[in-house]
């Protein structure tokens, strides 16, 4: 499930990532929530990921059975960023305890200003002990690689295997750092 304050970009997010396509022309609030399907393959498996979105606060009712929190902030927004401690708290208040949790700051491709740095963002994620990356939904960097990583974690921790050898954090400082198709 993505969460975040309104207009950080989650519908946009999503849509990149189902579509590869940035969701342009007029803004669409969304209203309530709304799911969309993509199948991936993980390990040679089709996993079918059911992504849901949701818009603004008073979300929790809907995130307490969600296996997976993709939680968004706007770089160029104060706001939305202040916000995401407020958003932690309250997802270790109402979600399931083993729940994944990744910090995204978005609308990096950006032409308005920045203004939060990519080191507040992983000072915030690292004292909460979440992986953190940097996204644009309008321009796919990253997209696909905060929801791989997310879904290879999510298939980890289903396997019978005791030995666990993925490690989110590690995954992504590996795919962050290789540049290839999905770590762009
Ligand atoms: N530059 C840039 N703009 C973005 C990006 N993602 C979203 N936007 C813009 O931000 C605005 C909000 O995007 P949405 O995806 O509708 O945001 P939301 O979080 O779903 O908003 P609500 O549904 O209203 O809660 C739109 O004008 C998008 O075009 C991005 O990565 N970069
Ligand atoms: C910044 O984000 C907040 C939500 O965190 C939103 O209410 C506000 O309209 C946004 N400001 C701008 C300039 O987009
Ligand atoms: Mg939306």
């Amino acid at each position: 499930m993505l969460l975040g304050d309104s207009g950080v970009g989650i519908t946009c997010f999503l849509i990149q990532f189902r579509d590869g396509a940035f969701l342009s022309g007029a803004f669409l609030a969304t209203v309530g929530i709304d799911f969309r399907m993509r199948i991936v393959t993980l390990y040679g498996l089709n996993v079918k990921l059911q992504i849901w979105d949701t818009a603004g606060q008073e979300t929790h009712a809907y995130y307490r059975d969600a296996q997976a929190l993709l939680l968004l902030y706007d770089i160029t927004n104060k706001t939305s960023f202040d916000n995401i401690q407020a958003w932690l708290t309250d997802i270790y208040d109402y979600a399931q305890k083993d729940v994944v949790i990744i910090l995204l700051g978005n609308k990096v491709s950006t032409t308005s200003s920045r203004v939060i740095r990519t080191e507040d963002g992983e000072s915030l994620a690292k004292e909460y002990g979440v992986p953190f990356m940097e996204t644009s939904a309008k321009t796919g960097v990253k997209v696909e690689l905060a929801f791989l990583a997310v879904a290879r974690e999510l298939k980890e921790r289903t396997s019978v295997r005791e030995e666990r050898s993925f490690q989110i954090h590690s995954y992504i400082d590996s795919q962050k750092k290789t540049g290839n198709c999905c770590a762009n």
